[in-house]
């Protein structure tokens, strides 16, 4: 066991039993032209944090733990994006509307890609995901199970929807969960902010969250 400094207080990291979820660091959602600018958000702080997703992409290799990749994207013809989700943002810039980077949000075009220098190495699981929560139609439970992994640390965006969705659903699968602070973004401070405090308020009560440098001291 290795112990990271962690709030609201230590977590037991077991290196056998850990693995590293990286949420939707796709084009889509941190380059111009894509589905999160699409909705009138500055996308550059979600490019800050490729580097530390990038450390703790490669703490988890060096260790030999597992690395799951997700992607926000929808079939091309759109058959898993509900009307309710379809008809949100602006006429014209909406979830399979033609785009700088391909059709936003869609399986296969150029912007539902994950950034370069996070790219996937060949054998690691990238599960694309219909939902905010990667757990929803997708065979994630199944394939951590299939992994032995009890323990999930997770990075990437955004902060408070897709992360915290899954990490929320992940919780009550009985997952113990850890969110690495300085790898995971917002388009919204405050909201990042709030998420972080109620992921770990009333005693971990969705899980942990630490530094990425914390995060690879334990797993080492
Ligand atoms: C959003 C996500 N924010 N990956 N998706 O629509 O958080």
């Amino acid at each position: 066991m290795g112990t990271v400094s962690a709030l609201p207080f230590a977590f037991a990291l077991d290196p056998a039993r850990v693995g590293l979820v990286v949420i939707d660091m796709q084009r889509d959602f941190l380059e111009p032209g894509g589905f999160g600018e699409s909705l009138g958000n500055d996308v550059h702080p979600l490019q800050a944090i490729v580097p530390a997703v990038a450390k703790l992409i490669a703490g988890f290799r060096a260790a030999g733990r597992p690395v799951i990749h997700t992607r926000e994207c929808h079939a091309p013809d759109l058959s898993d994006c509900p009307p309710a989700k379809r008809l949100r943002g602006p006429e014209g810039k909406r979830i399979g509307d033609p785009g700088p980077m391909g059709r936003i949000l869609v399986r296969g075009e150029p912007g539902a890609d994950i950034v370069p220098d996070l790219a996937p190495l060949p054998g690691e699981l990238v599960l694309d995901k219909p939902g905010k929560g990667a757990f929803h139609a997708t065979p994630l439970d199944a394939e951590l199970e299939r992994l032995g992994l009890r323990q999930l640390v997770f990075a990437g965006v955004t902060t408070e929807v897709c992360v915290q969705t899954t990490m929320r659903e992940a919780n009550d699968r009985g997952y113990e969960c850890l969110l690495a602070e300085d790898a995971t973004e917002s388009y919204f401070p405050e909201f990042k902010a709030a998420t972080l405090a109620m992921i770990r308020a009333q005693g971990a009560i969705v899980g942990w969250t630490a530094e990425t440098d914390a995060i690879l001291e334990a797993l080492a």
